[in-house]
C-alpha cells in the first residue's frame, strides 16, 4: 500500500457520477479503485488519459465472482456502487437486463462484501433514485419527497432500484454491513451522457449556435424534474459514508423545473427567446408511463450530514451551455487540423 488514507472501490466510474466521485476521493487522498466491464471497452483509453491515478478491475454487476473478486482485490473501506442501467426509456425496452443489473447487481456487491468483509470494515453506498417515489401519491404540495415518503416507481428501472434500495437495507438490518442508501433526485453536469434530456438539450444547443445541428427531437415538455449539479451530489454520497451509522437521505435542491424551462433557460444562453422553431416533436421519445412532477426535500442531509447544494438551476444550464460550445469548438478545430493533413 502506498501512503493513501483509505481504499474506495466505485462501479459505474465511467458513468458521469463516477468521474466526479473519482476525483473527489483521490483529492481527499484516496486510493481509488473502479469496475470497468467489457473484454474491449471503448471508455478505458479516455477515462485513464483524464484519471490516470485510478486502478480499473475488470470486472461486471451481472457477474458475481467477478465483482467478488474485485472487493477482494481492491479491500475497500468505502464500496459506491454506482453502476446500473440507468436510462429510464431504455429500460423500458430492456427491462431484463433492467432488473438483473440495476437490482440483481446490488445484490451481488452486497454479497461480496458479506464473503470477503470478515472485519466489517466495508461501508456501502447504494445509489437509490427518486425515480422510486413515481411522481404519485405527490400528496404534500410545496414541501417534496423526504425519507418517509411512498414508493411508487413507474418505470421496469424504478421498480428495480426499489429493490436495490430495500435489499441494501436488508443487508444492514439483517448482516449489519454499513450500507447507506442516497435517495438522489436527478443531477446534471459536463459529464452527463447525452442520452438524458438536459445534456441532449444544451448539446444541441450548442451545435445549433455554431450552425452544425437546425433542430432537436424531444418527447414531452410539460414533466418537472429537482434538477442539481453532479458534482455537488457525489460530496453528498461521500458525506453520507463518513457519517457515524449507515442511514438512508434524500438530495435534491427542493426546487422544480420543466423541461420547457430548461430549454428557455438554454436557447436564453445564446441569445435566443423563442426556441419553437428549433424544438421538433418526435412520438418516439414518449414513454410508456411517464413521472409528471418530481421534488425533493433534502433537510435531512442539509441537518445530519451538513450537505448543501452550491449550483443553482441557472447556473446548472449556464456551466452545461458554455461547456457543450466549447467541447464542439474544440472538435470542430480539432477535425480541421486533421483534414489540413
Ligand atoms: P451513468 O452515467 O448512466 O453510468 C452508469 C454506469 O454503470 C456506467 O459506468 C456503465 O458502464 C455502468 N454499468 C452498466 N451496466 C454495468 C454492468 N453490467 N456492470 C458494470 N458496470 C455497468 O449513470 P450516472 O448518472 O453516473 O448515475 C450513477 C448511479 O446513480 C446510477 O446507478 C443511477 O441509476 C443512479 N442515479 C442517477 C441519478 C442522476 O440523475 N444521474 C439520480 C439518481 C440515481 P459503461 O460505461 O461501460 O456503460
Ligand atoms: O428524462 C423527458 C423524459 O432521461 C427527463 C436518470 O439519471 O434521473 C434520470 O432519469 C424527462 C423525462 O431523466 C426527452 O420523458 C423529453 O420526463 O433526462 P431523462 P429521468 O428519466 O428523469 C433519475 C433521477 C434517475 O435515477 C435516472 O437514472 O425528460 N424527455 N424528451 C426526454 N428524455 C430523454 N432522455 N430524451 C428526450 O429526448
Amino acid at each position: 500500500m502506498t501512503g493513501h488514507t483509505k481504499t474506495a472501490l466505485i462501479t459505474g466510474i465511467t458513468g458521469q457520477d463516477g468521474g466526479h466521485l473519482a476525483r473527489l476521493l483521490h483529492d481527499n487522498g484516496y486510493e481509488v479503485c473502479g469496475v470497468i466491464r467489457g473484454q474491449s471497452n471503448l471508455k478505458k483509453e479516455r477515462f485513464l488519459e483524464e484519471f490516470p491515478y485510478v486502478e480499473l478491475i475488470e470486472a461486471d454487476l451481472l457477474d458475481p465472482s467477478s465483482i467478488l473478486r474485485a472487493v477482494d482485490q481492491s479491500d475497500p473501506d468505502e464500496f459506491y456502487n454506482l453502476a446500473a442501467i440507468s436510462h429510464v426509456g431504455y429500460s423500458f425496452k430492456n427491462p431484463t437486463l433492467t432488473l438483473h443489473t440495476t437490482a440483481g447487481g446490488v445484490l451481488n456487491c452486497l454479497e461480496a462484501i458479506r464473503m470477503t468483509d470478515r472485519s466489517g470494515k466495508t461501508r456501502f453506498y447504494q445509489a437509490s433514485t427518486s425515480e422510486m417515489y413515481g411522481g404519485l401519491d405527490y400528496n404534500r404540495p410545496g414541501l417534496g419527497y423526504d425519507e418517509r415518503s411512498l414508493f411508487h416507481p413507474r418505470s421496469p428501472y424504478g421498480v428495480a432500484k426499489l429493490y436495490g434500495h430495500w435489499i441494501a437495507k436488508n443487508y444492514r438490518e439483517s448482516y449489519g454491513i454499513f450500507a447507506s442508501c442516497g435517495i438522489l433526485f436527478n443531477h446534471e453536469g459536463e459529464r452527463r451522457g447525452v442520452e438524458f434530456v438536459t445534456r441532449k438539450i444544451t448539446n444541441a444547443v450548442a451545435r445549433i449556435h455554431l450552425g452544425l445541428q437546425e433542430t432537436v427531437e424531444l418527447g414531452d415538455l410539460w414533466p418537472k424534474r429537482d434538477w442539481g449539479y453532479a458534482g455537488d451530489y457525489v460530496r453528498g454520497m461521500w458525506q453520507m459514508l463518513q457519517h457515524h451509522e449507515p442511514d438512508d437521505f434524500v438530495l435534491a435542491t427542493g426546487e422544480t423545473h420543466s423541461i420547457e424551462e430548461f430549454l428557455t433557460q438554454a436557447f436564453h444562453e445564446i441569445g435566443v427567446d423563442d426556441w419553437s422553431p428549433y424544438v421538433v416533436r418526435s412520438q418516439a421519445l414518449i414513454r410508456p408511463a411517464e413521472v409528471d412532477i418530481l421534488l425533493g426535500n433534502p433537510a435531512k442531509a442539509e441537518r445530519v450530514l451538513g450537505w448543501k447544494r452550491e449550483v443553482d438551476f441557472p447556473n446548472l444550464v449556464r456551466r452545461m451551455v458554455r461547456y457543450d460550445i466549447a467541447e464542439q469548438q474544440a472538435r470542430f478545430a480539432a477535425r480541421a487540423v486533421q483534414s489540413d493533413r
